[in-house]
């Protein structure tokens, strides 16, 4: 048995994962939905930490401003009860009719205005609540048809939402950094910013980009069939991973939001090891320490009870996979087959300290391509014992 979660894991749950009443594009509700409060105090009893959630998830689209107070102050009041963190806030810019053709990239310069003022006033939220991350999911940025946008034009403006959101957050010296979330399709039939690699190419032409990072959903990347753990290491890389989103997808195909590990186990056992040991062989490059946040959907065949179950499933699946990770970096055979396969020279760089290009060039290391070509890597069983310590 694994031991039960705790605050200083900081487990957290976006109040739509939880809260989801089942409803799809085949059926209505399967469960009934609860109070935003009422979340709070069966979330901390779990054992989770944080709470997330979007501006709409907590008082309604068209609230009235005294409504709106009324509801918040509410759900502060039980979050606080429940000592829970909120880490993170969002808006709702995809489930408002309104927003059908996108928030930030309408063909409507109306909507825009509308979404970006949206946008702003949960930014202001989100400070006044204490969050440290702001994310942006842009769901409905994108087209079905490749002719219903002009394609310049929507990056154009994608790059002036952003940047006129990390603004200001920067004018108003708010502690919030701003993390994009990629996925490929769905809702819409092409999104804009379908991967992590496509998220950091629009953020390094940001003019305010340094507030601007990423958010990567495990389902989200294996939709567009890349691996979870190399775009968190490519985003660690670039010093730019914000925020985390774990569930689980079973191959390519809708968006599952599967528990924690319910998909790809071994890939999910390789993204807690980086997670909870970082890269193999270069203890100096950065680490995740931000909170471990489930963005999964209980399945809506399950009842209240199983929504609860399902929570502590994504939970105890990490923590059983950070313990098997431990066991495996711990493994003296490990060590061994690390030094085999080579994996803990990587970080050596490829030139000399000081060594000028045409040294490099007039030097005869005596390699020898065919002696080289010999070598034999041992991956197979590098991976056949992360198996071992996984299901073993
Ligand atoms: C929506 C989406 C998630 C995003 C949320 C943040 S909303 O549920 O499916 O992946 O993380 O906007
Ligand atoms: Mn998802
Ligand atoms: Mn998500």
């Amino acid at each position: 048995m694994v031991r039960s979660p705790e605050k200083s894991d900081k487990f957290s749950f976006g109040l739509w994962t939880v809260g989801w009443t089942g409803t799809d594009p085949f059926g209505v509700s399967t469960r009934p939905a609860l109070d935003p409060w009422e979340y709070a105090a069966k979330l901390a009893e779990v054992g989770a930490w944080g709470v997330t959630f979007h501006d709409n998830d907590v008082y309604p689209f068209d609230a009235s401003d005294a409504d709106r107070e009324r509801i918040l102050r509410q759900f502060k009041d039980a979050v606080d009860a429940a000592g829970l963190t909120i880490e993170m806030v969002t808006t709702n810019t995809f489930s408002h009719p309104v927003f059908k053709d996108g928030g930030l990239t309408s063909n409507d310069r109306a909507v825009r205005r509308f979404g970006l003022r949206k946008i702003l006033r949960a930014v202001d939220l989100a400070a006044e609540l204490g969050a440290e991350t702001f994310v942006m999911w842009g769901g409905r940025e994108g087209a079905e048809y490749d002719g219903s946008k002009d394609l310049y034009a929507a990056f154009d403006r994608y790059k002036e939402g952003l940047d006129t959101v990390a603004g200001y957050v920067k004018d108003k010296g708010y502690g919030l950094r701003i993390a994009l979330e990629p996925k490929p399709n769905e809702p819409r039939g092409d999104i804009f910013l379908p991967t992590v690699g496509h998220a950091l190419a629009l953020i390094a032409e940001l003019e305010y980009g340094d507030i601007v990072g990423l958010n990567p959903e495990v389902g989200h990347e294996q939709m567009a069939n890349l691996n979870y753990t190399h775009q968190l290491a490519q985003a660690l890389w670039s010093g730019k991973l914000f925020h985390i989103d774990l569930n689980g997808q079973r191959g390519l195909k809708y968006d599952q939001d599967l528990v924690f590990g319910h998909g790809d186990l071994l890939s999910a056992f390789f993204t807690v090891d980086l997670l909870e040991n970082g890269f193999a062989g270069n203890p100096d490059a950065p680490r995740y320490v931000g909170p471990k946040h489930f963005d999964y959907k209980p399945s809506r065949t399950e009842h209240m009870e199983g929504v609860w179950e399902s929570a502590k499933a994504c939970m105890q699946t990490y923590l059983l996979l950070a313990e098997k990770a431990k066991a495996f970096r711990a493994d003296p055979r490990v060590v061994e087959a690390l030094e085999y396969s080579g994996v803990t020279t990587l970080k050596q760089p490829t030139l000399d300290d000081g060594e000028s290009l045409a040294d490099f060039l007039a030097t005869d290391d005596g390699f020898n391509a065919e002696k080289a070509a010999e070598r034999d890597f041992g991956f197979v069983r590098l991976n056949q014992l992360a198996v071992e310590h996984l299901v073993g």
